[in-house]
């Protein structure tokens, strides 16, 4: 469409305002109550122009062919300006002294101090949250907190309250703290008025800002990050973010007071005797070299094992796997994957023949039906949740497969609380039922996929009775999710943790994903295919870059010769053939003595893997540790050299997020004391074994992994600086990269999509008569895994302990009241924490996180493992309460 605005032509999208077309005309239209992340409200009279001769409000008029559009016409100048005089009658003069739309509004009409009263109302002020404070003077009633917290959070915990005049924003009834508020931000990053702000944080006191990507869940939500005298003054959602489209969480928002946290480590430590002792650079790493080369020389290049972070960059990611792969000369290098969505990878990769999810985020506003099984992203994955809580309350339909009523299982349409460790039988039951009812795509599944009888055959045990014998789940429950997804037009699977962290995770993703193959919902532009919500920011990434035993960067095999010799040629040295170690068998391999030497970057494996009480023995039994790390960590402790590193605010770099997005990352401080970035570390550790990796900055790091894979042969950081994210694969640099894949054929070895046909089996852990309940282990919004970052923030007042989550029914039997402190005791050791009394777990079932480490999880869950990847059954722990 053409609109003329003050007599210049403009070409503006259907659906646009005539806000947007004065915008893009760039005619200046002061707004108050306007934000693009919101639909319009046209309620403050502010924005007024002029229409074809008709005075109008610019946001909520719609913009036409051939619109003249006239602003700055003093006539309706004087309008604007009494709208905005009568806005502001009330409100204290101070609020013209903040640097804030209202002040800049004020500015364009022309209205003075004088407009403003003297004093403000005396409504007082809600300082009770840590983070978001409130000061009711300042608040103009022009609800964009409130629509920001209904229509992009989704948590309704904002209204406006009071009379006339009076009328303010309120959290409900009582104080912000005892709110519904889940602490987004979002109210804090739209209120135009400086009514609503970050706690000791006046607008516009930052004198630098950098435009970055979050460290801590892998939605990847695009940061700016402002800065004052080295520290940061405040962090604001990026409203270019294709993710996160000007949204964030409390984590990504306001859990950054860990950056100057005094339990920062500042400087290497080194052991002498049984203490950890401060010492230089050139001391540690000459530790590093002597006892690590020593080691090389005596057990050779296998006795040493590392573990990589998902919490850290591409680069640092790729430069440790190199680092063990051709100076060390072992495969022995794997990340957090292995104890999280490793089953993702291997299932996907058997399927699809790619291990990443099949789908780009806005699919979900494109689907009328999103399955989410065993996963919580209102809390795990925040900004995502509101995406997918928002779509379901607007159109999709929503099936939610968890144990635990989630926040998302309350909307749900239809909500599978099967027993966990039943995925593969409930999974199997859907398919089934659209088998049967003929809710499949016949000519897909006759084109492009493979194993149909095999399945069919397979599912003939899993009759919907069959099903609610293991489950639980009841056959119509199971009929009517069957029918949403089996006819749903653009039906998504999204799932988590729940079905990754079992006995039997590969084959829960292999039985989940074959409903999206009958369907033909993936690879075909008619679904949002299969989507893992991966966990850390950049897990996904350091899979990517090879931190793994048996896949060099890109996914090529390391026992794949061809493969090999390319990154040999490349990296000018000969490569270990055989797979390495897993971080489990690392451990095992610890105990029996063939790992000598163990390298921890980035991970708090004392407090995270599984069976504590193993993995504290299997550090003790290494001869040497070296811990990389940006805390004094549990895991820290137990090392001989811990060297300190930069946290992602402090480094340049890249991450992948969740839908296979490159990010850029951008240092906004300086690692603190003499730590340094994870990759001047590697190159520095590399350097003192004699050898020179070769990758002097981030940026020629990821221009030889392009090289090395040609998975991202099209990404650089010049491309991403001037291009912004870019989806992998990208093949080439004129390649855009691909969002949706699959799109002609899988990426399998005959180019067809995969079924599986698998039994269901029981979890490894059992519950008996002395251990009668199953524990679940998973996440709380407030706090991120170990919780070494958010336990050293604020958060910590929003969520101060942990507590454990049990039915009333079984709290009633056992006598407990909230608050009482319950002895959790499983067949390796005993915790205790609060319970907290709740129908939101089922009865026979409790609930946990792991996040703090006097309630140490880990110490209770078991050794059990996926049988094909080796990951962790986190899921499913047979335990006993006991009140204290
Ligand atoms: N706030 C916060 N966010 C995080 C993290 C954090 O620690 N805190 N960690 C990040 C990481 S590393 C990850 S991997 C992601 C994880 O994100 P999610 O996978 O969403 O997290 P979890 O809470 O571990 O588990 C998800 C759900 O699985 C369910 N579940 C358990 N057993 C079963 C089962 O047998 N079947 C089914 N269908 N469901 C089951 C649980 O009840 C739980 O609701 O979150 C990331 N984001
Ligand atoms: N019971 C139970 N246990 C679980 C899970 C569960 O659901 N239940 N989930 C598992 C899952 S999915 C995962 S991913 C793991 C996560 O386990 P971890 O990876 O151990 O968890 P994080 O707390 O993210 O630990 C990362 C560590 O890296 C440090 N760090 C952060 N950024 C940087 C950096 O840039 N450089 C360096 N050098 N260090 C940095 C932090 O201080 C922290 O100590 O936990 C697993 N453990
Ligand atoms: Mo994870």
């Amino acid at each position: 469409m053409r609109v003329v605005v003050d007599g210049r032509t403009v070409e503006v999208p259907h659906g646009a305002s005539v806000l947007d077309a004065a915008r893009a005309a760039g005619a200046p239209v002061p707004t108050l109550c306007h934000d693009d992340r919101l639909s319009p409200a046209g309620q403050c009279r502010v924005c007024l122009v002029r229409v074809d001769g008709r005075i109008a409000a610019a946001c909520v008029t719609a913009a036409a062919d051939g619109q003249h559009v006239k602003t700055g016409d003093p006539d309706v100048a004087a309008m604007a300006r009494l709208a905005l005089e009568l806005t502001v009658e009330r409100l204290p003069a101070t609020a013209l002294e903040l640097p804030t739309e209202l002040a800049a509004c004020c500015t364009e009409l022309g209205v003075g101090a004088d407009r403003f009263a003297a004093a403000g109302r005396g409504l007082g002020r809600d300082d009770s949250h840590p983070y978001v404070h409130l000061d009711r003077d300042l608040c103009i009633a022009c609800g964009r907190c409130v629509r920001m917290c209904d229509d992009v959070q989704g948590a309704f915990a904002l209204t406006l309250a009071g009379r006339g005049a009076d009328t303010v924003v309120a959290p409900g009834a009582g104080s912000w703290a005892q709110s519904a508020c889940v602490s987004c931000g979002g109210c804090v990053d739209t209120c135009p008025t400086g009514a609503i702000t970050q706690a000791g944080r006046p607008p516009g006191t930052a004198t630098a800002a950098v435009d970055t990507t979050c460290g801590y869940c892998g939605v990847g939500c695009a940061l700016t990050v402002h800065t004052a005298d080295g520290a940061v003054s405040e962090i604001t959602p990026d409203r270019r973010g294709p993710v996160n489209r000007g949204h964030a969480c409390v984590k990504g928002r306001f859990a950054y007071g860990f950056t100057t946290s005094p339990d920062r480590l500042t400087t290497p430590l080194v052991r002498r005797g049984d203490r950890l002792e401060p010492a230089g650079w050139e001391e540690a790493l000459a530790v590093v070299a002597d006892r690590l080369g020593g080691i090389v020389a005596s057990s050779g290049p296998d006795a040493v094992a590392a573990i990589c972070s998902a919490r850290a960059t591409n680069e640092e990611n790729y430069l440790m796997q190199k680092l063990m792969r051709t100076v060390v000369g072992t495969n022995n290098v794997d990340n957090c994957s292995r104890i999280c969505h490793a089953p993702s990878a291997a299932g996907l990769s058997a399927a699809f023949g790619l291990s990443g999810g099949t789908n780009p985020a806005d699919d979900i506003e494109a689907s009328d039906c999103l399955l989410i099984a065993g996963a919580n992203p209102t809390e795990a994955h925040p900004v995502i949740g509101a995406r997918i809580l928002q779509q379901a309350l607007s159109s999709a339909k929503l099936v939610v497969i968890d144990p635990r009523r989630t926040a998302l299982a309350k909307i749900a349409d239809v909500h599978l609380a099967g027993t966990p460790g039943s995925n593969v039988a409930v999974f199997n039951g859907l398919a089934r039922i659209m088998l049967e009812r003929g809710w499949i795509d016949e000519q897909f599944l006759a084109q492009r996929a493979d194993g149909l009888d095999e399945l069919r055959e397979q599912l003939a045990w899993f009759t919907p009775e069959q099903v609610a014998e293991i489950s639980g789940v009841t056959p119509q429950a199971l009929l009517d999710a069957a029918r949403l997804y089996g006819t749903a037009g653009f039906p998504s699977i999204i799932y988590g943790l729940g079905v990754t962290e079992h006995a039997h995770g590969t084959d829960g993703v292999r039985a989940l994903v074959n409903l999206a193959i009958l369907r033909g919902a993936v690879g075909t532009g008619r679904g949002g295919g299969v989507n893992p919500l991966r966990g850390q920011n950049n897990v996904q990434g350091a899979s990517d870059m090879g931190a793994l035993p048996d896949l060099l960067p890109g996914y090529q095999p390391v026992a794949d010769p061809q493969a090999r010799g390319r990154c040999e040629q490349i990296w000018g040295c000969p490569l270990p053939q055989r797979p390495g170690l897993r971080i489990p068998q690392m451990f095992d391999a610890a105990l029996d003595g063939r790992v000598r030497a163990l390298y921890v970057f980035g991970e708090n494996i004392a407090q995270t893997d599984p069976d504590s009480g193993h993995v504290r023995a299997a550090l003790d039994a290494c001869e040497f540790v070296i811990c990389q790390e940006i805390f004094l960590t549990d895991t820290a402790q137990a090392a001989d050299v811990v060297l300190p590193g930069a946290s992602f605010l402090e480094k340049d770099g890249t991450f992948v997020n969740f839908d296979r997005r490159f990010q850029r990352v951008r240092p906004a401080l300086r690692p603190p004391g003499l730590a340094r970035t994870d990759f001047e570390i590697i190159n520095a550790v590399a350097v003192a074994l004699g050898t020179d990796l070769g990758c002097p900055t981030p940026s020629q790091a990821l221009d030889e992994c392009a090289r090395v894979a040609p998975l991202y042969a099209g990404i650089s950081h010049i491309r991403l600086d001037r291009d912004g994210p870019l989806h992998w694969p990208c093949r080439s640099p004129d390649e855009p990269g691909e969002a949706r894949l699959h799109q002609e054929s899988f990426a399998t070895p005959n180019g067809r999509a995969q079924l599986a046909a698998r039994p269901w089996l029981p979890p490894g852990e059992q519950t008996d008569a002395r251990y009668p309940f199953v524990l679940i282990t998973g996440r709380r919004l407030v706090h991120y895994n170990a919780g070494t970052m958010t336990r050293r923030t604020l958060n910590l007042r929003l969520s101060p302990r942990e507590t454990l989550d049990i039915h009333p029914a079984d709290a009633l039997a056992l006598g407990l009241r909230d608050g009482d402190l319950v002895e959790i005791e499983s067949r390796r050791g005993t915790v205790a924490a609060p319970a907290r009394i709740t129908g939101d777990v089922s009865a026979g079932q409790v609930f946990l996180a792991f996040h703090f480490p006097e309630v140490a999880a880990n110490l209770l869950t078991s050794a059990a493992v996926d049988e094909v990847t080796s990951c962790p059954e986190y899921k499913v722990t047979a335990v006993r309460l006991r009140r204290c």
